[in-house]
């Protein structure tokens, strides 16, 4: 957008109202930063006006730097624009709503005084982004609420919301009036009396003494280090808190710019970016462009009130929305509303909710025993036991008793929606709601498209999933759908793997280095290894060259079902979550091996890192190529979300491009004619490596 267009000026009662219009989000595109100095100019120049207000228009205040002209060009720096603000004559007063996020924060915090509405959310988010704040906003955040809190803030990248900021010292004031532009000109009237104008350096710093900050940063380099080993951003943050305890605001601004132009184009902070914009693509659904928003969902009701389904509850009841558990006896029912108590209060003994809020929750949430009961709901989400005839007598029923328009979804984790849908009479409103445990607290919302279902239905689905703070992808129908389906092929080579002589906890350790945040196979101790058994049992009765897994099979079978029976991939101490590696599990492969004659041999890193993941990247390609997937980096969005893939390699797809197409091709086809038909490349892998092409970009063939 032009300069006159972005940037608004006009003089009220002697306040200069700068207002941003840049949607749709006001972030700092081409022309912002320069129409904000502008007007300052014109003001400054103009005796007519005695302060400033800066402003935003539609639902935020600005939301920062343009991301997308990240690594081009930047005609003015958010420094220099900040800093344009900081040096007026006149005082300006930052109205802030929705929004202020980096440096958008930036300006305010260069401002003389900062009001906001009680729904402003401000954070300076740049770590997420694999950068750091680059417009003084480390220098006079950390000056204005001290170096404690500041150091926080800027280390997380979390939004701070009114009440909290008030607190902190980031606001002045909060504006209770409808009006926020109005309150702020008033409020900027009486900024104009008060002489010397406040320093926009923020520079009353909150001191702690020497040896206190000396043990503050000390501490938080070491929990870095341990947390994010494999990020540098907030590393770098950490340095410019403590710069702005030690050095001039020109030194620590100067400091800033230099870490920021490090940062900007390094690995990380690209494969940040991609999954910025990889979310919000998977937001976008081919065909809906035309119609109307979807309805929200204001009330759901769970069949099924076990982990999977209590879990659901939560995310509800976390979202502020009705939602009732049905389950088909009262005991059951007790059992599951227990479970949702007993979940809550850890949190609250973790303080990571209050009392209050628990109960606030809890009350959302209402248990029934009858489908009588929950035939109102906007939406139900089936979440009972992965068997089909179950699944087919619960969607029969829910036909019978949901209202016209109610969204019929299943949390199944593979089974065909076509099986569920068949089993009512309006095919086109069931589709797949596919939760990862646990529900409440995953992000990952899988949609998942039958061949009947409305795209109507995917749209309000995935809004549902925005509501509930989850991200949504969609998927197609079929074995496994798109998420599970790209990593069970990563799961089965390592599991023979093990087969071959590799070790649990081997495998962890390469898939903890690559940054996963815990091991697979510790995952699997986790959520219980009899999970997965079923529906191998399921596949190996339905396929007889369904490739059965000798071992976890048979750890399964010795009761060694992981953490939840003290032994799994690794041994538990009574009470302690601390995995041991187990001689057992040496005997069981070395029997297995023995039994079905299978080699064993050493594995290198590499080798382990790459057959599980160049597996996954290939059954990735033939989903793309069945049109199961809308675009690739929606499976980027399912593996960050749904499997705890590191953020900071952007995606399997994302991280595959950075090996090269034509080197995993070709180790593909090698394993192709070693191991057989699972290694087929597929036509896509093949296009794409011929092409020089990238992954991240795959579309299905139109
Ligand atoms: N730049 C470019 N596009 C952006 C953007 C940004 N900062 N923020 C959002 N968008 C696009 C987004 O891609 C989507 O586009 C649309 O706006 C709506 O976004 C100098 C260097 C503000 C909390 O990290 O966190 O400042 O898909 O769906 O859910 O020191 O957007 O419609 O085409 O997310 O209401 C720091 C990033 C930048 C904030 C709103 N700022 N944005 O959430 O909408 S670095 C950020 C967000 C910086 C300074 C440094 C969220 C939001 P499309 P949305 P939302």
């Amino acid at each position: 957008m032009s300069e006159v267009q972005s940037v608004k000026y006009a003089v009220e009662d002697g306040v200069g109202v700068i207002t941003i219009d840049n949607p749709p989000v006001n972030a700092l595109g081409p022309g912002v930063r320069e129409g904000i100095m502008q007007a300052l100019a014109n003001g400054n120049a103009d005796p007519a006006v005695r302060s400033f207000v800066l402003i935003g228009t539609g639902r935020n205040f600005m939301a920062g730097a343009d991301i997308r002209q990240f690594g081009g060009a930047r005609p003015v720096s958010t420094r220099t624009s900040a800093a344009a603000i900081a040096a007026s004559a006149k005082p300006v007063v930052a109205a802030l709503h929705g929004y202020a996020l980096g440096g958008g924060l930036e300006h305010a915090l260069a401002c003389h005084y900062r009001v906001a509405a009680r729904n402003v959310r401000v954070g300076l988010p740049e770590v997420s982004l694999g950068i750091v704040p680059a417009g003084g906003g480390t220098q006079r955040l950390t000056r204005l609420i001290g170096p404690k809190a500041a150091l926080e803030v800027i280390v997380s990248g979390r939004h701070v919301e009114a009440s909290e900021a008030l607190r902190l010292g980031i606001l002045d004031e909060i504006v209770e009036d409808a009006d926020l532009r109005a309150a702020a000109v008033q409020y900027a009237l009486r900024a104009a009396e008060v002489r010397p104008l406040p320093s926009a350096q923020g520079d009353v710093l909150k001191p702690l003494p020497a040896d206190e900050l000396a043990a503050l940063f000390e501490a938080a380099r070491k929990s870095l280090s341990r947390k994010s080993r494999h990020l540098k951003a907030p590393l770098h943050a950490l340095a410019l808190v403590e710069a702005a305890t030690s050095m001039s605001f020109d030194d620590g601004v100067a400091l800033e710019q230099k870490l920021f132009e490090e940062l900007e184009n390094t690995d990380e902070a690209k494969a940040l970016r991609y999954a910025f914009f990889a979310e919000r693509e998977a937001a976008k659904i081919p065909g809906t462009s035309g119609l109307a928003q979807p309805e929200p969902v204001r009330s759901a009701a769970i069949v099924g009130g076990g982990t999977m389904g209590g879990g659901i509850a939560m995310a509800f009841a976390d979202s502020g929305i009705e939602v009732k558990v049905l389950d088909m006896s009262q005991e059951a029912l007790e059992r599951g509303l227990k479970r949702i108590r007993d979940n809550y209060a850890v949190s609250v003994k973790r303080g990571s909710i209050t009392q209050a809020q628990m109960d606030e929750r809890l009350a959302k949430i209402r248990g029934v025993t009858d489908y009588a009961g929950i035939g109102d709901c906007d939406a139900v989400i089936e979440a009972v036991f992965e068997r089909v005839e179950l699944k087919q007598e619960v969607f029969a029923k829910l036909d019978e008793v949901m209202k016209p328009g109610a969204l019929l979804l299943t949390n199944s984790s593979a089974i065909d929606i076509d099986v569920m849908a068949k089993a009512t009479r309006r095919p086109e409103d069931v589709a797949g709601a596919h939760f990862f445990a646990p529900a409440n607290v995953m992000k990952l919302c899988e949609v998942v498209r039958g061949s009947a279902t409305r795209i109507q239905t995917i749209a309000r689905t995935m809004k549902m999933a925005r509501d509930l703070g989850k991200v949504g992808a969609v998927a197609g129908s079929c074995d496994g759908f798109a998420a599970n389906r790209s990593r069970t092929p990563m799961m089965t080579e390592m599991m023979l793997m093990l087969e071959e002589g590799a070790l649990p906890e081997q495998i962890d350790r390469i898939m903890v280095a690559f940054g996963y945040p815990m091991g697979p196979f510790a995952v699997n101790d986790m959520s219980g290894l009899d999970v997965s058994y079923e529906g191998r049992k399921r596949r190996a009765a339905a396929d007889p060259e369904y490739r059965k897994l000798h071992i976890p099979d048979r750890m399964v079978e010795m009761g060694r079902r992981g953490q939840k029976t003290g032994a799994g991939w690794y041994r538990y101490a009574e009470g302690d979550r601390t995995p041991h590696p187990d001689d057992v599990v040496k005997q069981v492969i070395a029997e297995v091996a023995n039994e079905f004659g299978i080699a064993q041999r050493t594995f290198s890193d590499d080798e382990i890192l790459q057959r599980a993941l160049f597996a996954s990247v290939n059954e990735a390609c033939r989903i793309l190529e069945e049109g199961k997937a809308y675009r690739a980096s929606d499976i980027d969005v399912m593996w960050l979300y749904g499997f705890g893939f590191p953020r900071h390699r952007g995606g399997l797809m994302y991280w595959a491009d950075s090996v090269g197409t034509p080197a995993i091709l070709a180790q593909v086809r090698q394993w192709h004619e070693r191991y057989g038909k699972r290694w087929k490349p597929s036509a896509l892998l093949e296009r794409i490596a011929a092409s020089g092409g990238r992954l991240r970009d795959a579309v299905p063939p139109q």
